[in-house]
């Protein structure tokens, strides 16, 4: 099968001068979330995290390509000035993939979620991608199941994330990512790992020691035709982790908070974490922010294996060039 996005019109993509040079000199490029920034991080923390993965991509040899949708224009890889944009206007919408047509026939400003910047990064010709936490089963009924999943079982993309927050039913989503035939492989680890803690009781596919590893798993994932991307779990550093102990009072009240007040869709997310977040101080915000950084740091590592041994030096020069 081939993917939708191949079909996809180059010309409805805009793609960052920068990001489509390295494209197309095969140097490692990693595609980041905005969805993350616009609704998932308190300001103005989330302004300065944006810019802060993004160094990150290009101290490990990347080019990062943050992905939203401006004036209606998908964008792959943001401006300076773009990315406050997304960071601080009152006006960005939160889209999934179903909601892009929507955005762009009205020429709407919006940040990008999991799937749909696994989407339109897989559009663009990228193969690795950097998030916090991917969506997935909501707890109660009816089921709210996020469109992460689904995406992630018809796109190229290799996407590295810290598992799934324990807002949502664990054992659910996990069992989602099999049913769905989405290859889950754990960083250094067999664990399914939980967002802000390590351990979930949960386990993935398979531990992968090196960044070569993944690359190889990669390769074959491609050459058997099986379509779709795979997941990278990277637990959060364990200096850094907050046991699920600590913060399930919080997320039991968020989700009990969230019930009463009605809130459901798309805004349940954005709520549960904003709850969260005011409930637990910083500890959240700092083991949520660590958790990026080290997934968009083994996502780097990724993708220099994949573009080969001789790139990550040129692509340094490259983007000092730019
Ligand atoms: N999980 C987090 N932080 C986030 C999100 C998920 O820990 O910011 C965001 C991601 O952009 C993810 C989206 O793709 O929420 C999922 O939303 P929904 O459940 O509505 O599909
Ligand atoms: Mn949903």
């Amino acid at each position: 099968m081939k993917a939708d996005a191949m079909e996809a019109d180059p010309k409805a993509l805009r793609i960052s001068p920068e990001v489509e040079a390295a494209l197309a000199g095969g140097y490692p490029v990693v595609a980041l979330e905005s969805t993350v920034l616009a609704h998932g991080l308190p300001r103005p923390r989330n302004l300065e995290v944006g810019r802060e993965l993004e160094a990150l991509v290009r101290a490990g040899g990347g080019v990062p390509a943050t992905i939203a949708v401006i004036d209606g224009e998908p964008r792959i890889g943001l401006s300076e000035a773009e990315l406050e944009r997304i960071a601080t206007s009152e006006d960005v919408r939160k889209l999934s993939t179903r909601e892009i047509p929507i955005a762009v026939a009205g020429g709407l400003t919006g940040a990008t979620t999991v799937a749909a910047t696994s989407f339109l990064a897989a559009a663009a010709g990228i193969t690795v991608f950097a998030t916090g936490g991917i969506g997935g089963v909501h707890r109660g009924e009816p089921r709210d199941v996020s469109p992460d999943l689904t995406e992630l079982t018809r796109t190229r993309i290799l996407v590295v994330c810290a598992g799934a927050k324990a807002i949502l039913d664990i054992p659910a989503t996990r069992e989602a990512l099999e049913t769905l035939a989405i290859p889950v492989l754990g960083w250094q680890t067999d664990v399914f790992p939980g967002f802000y803690s390590r351990e979930t009781g949960e386990r993935v596919d398979a531990p992968v020691e090196s960044a070569d590893e993944v690359a190889e798993v990669w390769r074959a994932l491609r050459s058997t035709g099986i379509p779709g991307g795979l997941l990278l779990c990277a637990p959060v550093p364990l200096e850094e982790e907050l046991p699920a102990s600590e913060v399930k009072e919080a997320i039991d009240l968020a989700i009990s908070t969230a019930r009463t007040s009605g809130v459901r869709g798309k805004q349940l997310t954005p709520f549960l974490l904003r709850e969260l977040t005011a409930a637990t101080g910083g500890a959240t915000l700092s083991a949520n922010i660590a958790l990026l950084r080290n997934n968009v740091r083994v996502a780097t590592e990724v993708a220099v294996a994949l573009a080969g041994p001789d790139q990550p030096e040129r692509a340094q020069r490259s983007a000092r060039e730019c």
